[in-house]
């Protein structure tokens, strides 16, 4: 079912070996992550409804080491970038220490990622550590994605802080994409649209325009030094609590390449998954690995990880490692230790295995130690 990959070095690392030579701040956090909660586990948590989605976070936050979402299935997201639904995540991830994806597959031109990552009123870049990309429209969505999180991180540092004064006369409406798209302006959770002047200096933009003149609207905004990724505003569900052990995840942002699918009669070949590698090579520094049924670490300075859906367990009592059934949709799933252990993925991507359980929470616990316990026998360590 996969290429042997035995006899590239990552497959016999511990991830804290690995965690040493990565280069990608995230992918070097990730793994320090995965030793110090001896998971390799992600959550899909593939629930349509906003308030289920939190609940669930906070519940099997414990076990994971990421938390995937499909944003556009959740009902009820909440785009405030402050006090939302991202933002509440992001409060949860601190707390229990996890990562946030994204699943968005983005898969279009350079120019329209850019936007579909960075804009609208889901504002992914903000609240997700990770996304992925189809690669099907070539390279260059690699790179404009990157630029795009470049872009984002260089002004990330700066929290805006907006007031508004008013006199007379003023200008009744503000010049804003945001305005536009009917959420309110971001204040301090989002980058600013403007890079600041310099860190302490404060400007004045007056955006007002068309309007009929009863008074002056004068829109004040500084920007302000942040030394930390935590977000400003009190957020209600432990803003206040750090998981122990780590410090918090850095402000880089990184990217899985979608090489491999899991579905029946998916249409990636291999040369496809090939020119994903490359690609992957060529941005060593924002890619911090794929999404894909295997390793694809081949060539000796490879240092990517591999993550990978289409994973589940036989029930509670069935033969550890014998088949499981599809879904009848199209997936497929392979158990943690054919995963892990034998093709070399380095984390599993779990969700109904786990969401339509008895428990949700023991069953991430399942996962959780059968697929550790993949990766001290792939390592030959014993726990
Ligand atoms: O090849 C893939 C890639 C992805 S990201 N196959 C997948 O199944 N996925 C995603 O993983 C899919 O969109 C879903 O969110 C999750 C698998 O869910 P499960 O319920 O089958 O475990």
């Amino acid at each position: 079912m996969c290429a042997a990959r035995d006899r590239h070095p990552t497959f016999k690392a511990s991830f804290a070996e690995r965690a040493n030579n990565a280069s990608h701040p995230l992918a070097n956090y990730l793994l320090r992550l995965m030793e110090l909660k001896k998971s390799n586990l992600c959550l899909s948590a593939d629930v349509t409804n906003a308030r289920e989605l939190l609940a669930l976070a906070d519940r099997i936050g414990p076990s994971i080491v990421i938390l995937k979402t499909h944003y556009d299935l959740v009902a009820g997201w909440d785009y405030n970038p402050q006090n939302g639904t991202g933002a509440r995540l992001g409060a949860i991830a601190r707390k229990h220490g996890f990562l946030i994806f994204e699943d968005r597959k983005f898969g279009d031109i350079g120019s329209t990622v850019q936007l579909q990552y960075t804009a609208g009123n889901a504002r992914i870049i903000d609240w997700a550590h990770i996304v992925n990309v189809n690669m099907i429209p070539g390279k260059a969505a690699v790179t404009a994605l990157q630029q795009a999180a470049a872009r984002w991180r260089s002004r990330v540092n700066y929290e805006v802080r907006t007031s508004v004064s008013v006199g007379t006369p003023v200008s009744d409406s503000f010049d804003g994409e945001d305005d536009e798209q009917g959420t309110p302006a971001p204040t301090s959770l989002s980058a600013p649209k403007e890079p600041p002047p310099s860190s302490s200096a404060r400007t004045d933009y007056n955006n007002g325009r068309k309007g009929s003149i009863v008074s002056i609207t004068t829109l004040t905004q500084s920007f302000e030094p942040v030394d930390s990724p935590r977000f400003s505003n009190t957020i209600a569900e432990g803003d206040e609590l750090v998981y122990a052990g780590i410090e918090e995840p850095p402000w880089e942002r990184g990217l899985l390449i979608l090489a491999q699918m899991s579905s029946e009669g998916n249409l990636m070949t291999n040369e496809y998954t090939q020119a994903c590698v490359e690609a992957a090579r060529e941005h060593k520094d924002f890619v911090m690995g794929f999404i894909s049924q295997e390793t694809l670490n081949t060539d000796p300075a490879d240092t990517f990880i591999s993550m990978t859906p289409g994973c589940q367990l036989p029930p509670e009592g069935d033969e550890e490692d014998g088949d499981v059934a599809g879904d009848g949709l199209g997936q497929q799933y392979n158990t943690p230790a054919k995963l892990v252990g034998l093709c070399g993925s380095d984390i599993i991507i779990v969700g109904r295995g786990i969401l339509k359980a008895a428990s949700p929470p023991q069953e991430a616990e399942r996962y959780r130690r059968r697929a550790w316990k993949a990766y001290l026998n792939r390592i030959e360590q014993h726990a």
